[in-house]
């Protein structure tokens, strides 16, 4: 059985536009899953400490037959083949980015992995994005995405037109 599974990614350097879009073309290579969608692009100021370059951001969907644990180290290794360098600052700037948002209805707790992401649901860089994917999802613990996205005011998210 297939599992619907959601993956925010985002980008702060070198070339942000260009590395979400190469995470996006890996994620489709991904064996035994499908990419079924990717939302467009957006721009926004960082979250986080404020002395770093804005973010670009994306969400996708992918089917997969891969465990959730398993799908967590294909991105860990999509992060590290564009370059990710780990144990900088909280927050920090990075090249790459990938979160596993969502995987099916699952919910899991684990040290090494949190399903749904913690802090997804109050994040404009990931609802927005995801609700052009998904419309309206319930997700686990926080209710529908609809009321959700009413809660985000005053975003700075701004849709980009790429090819
Ligand atoms: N981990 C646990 N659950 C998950 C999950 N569901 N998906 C663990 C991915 N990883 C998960 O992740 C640290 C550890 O989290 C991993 O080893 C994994 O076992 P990380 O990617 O190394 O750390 P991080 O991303 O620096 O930390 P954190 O707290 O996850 O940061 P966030 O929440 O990803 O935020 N502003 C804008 N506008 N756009 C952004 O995309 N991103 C961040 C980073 C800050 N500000 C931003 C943005
Ligand atoms: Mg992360």
């Amino acid at each position: 059985m297939t599992v619907r599974a959601y993956i925010g990614i985002g980008s702060n350097l070198n070339d942000p536009v260009a590395q979400v879009k190469e995470a996006a073309e890996e994620l489709a290579l991904l064996p035994d899953s499908l990419l079924v969608a990717r939302s467009s692009l957006y721009r926004g100021k960082p979250m986080g400490p404020q002395d770093q370059p804005d973010y670009v951001n994306a969400v996708v969907a992918l089917d997969t037959l891969l465990s959730a644990e398993d799908l967590l180290r294909a991105l860990q290794e999509i992060e590290r083949l564009q370059g990710r360098e780990r144990d900088t600052e909280r927050w920090g700037p990075r090249i790459l980015d990938l979160d596993l948002l969502l995987y099916g209805k699952t919910v899991i707790d684990t040290p090494g992995l949190r399903v749904p992401h913690p802090g997804m649901h109050e994040r404009d860089f990931v609802i927005i994005p995801l609700a052009e994917i998904a419309g309206n999802l319930n997700i686990p613990g926080h209710g529908l995405l609809t009321t959700l996205i009413n809660q985000v005011e005053n975003h700075s998210l701004k849709k980009l037109i790429t090819g």
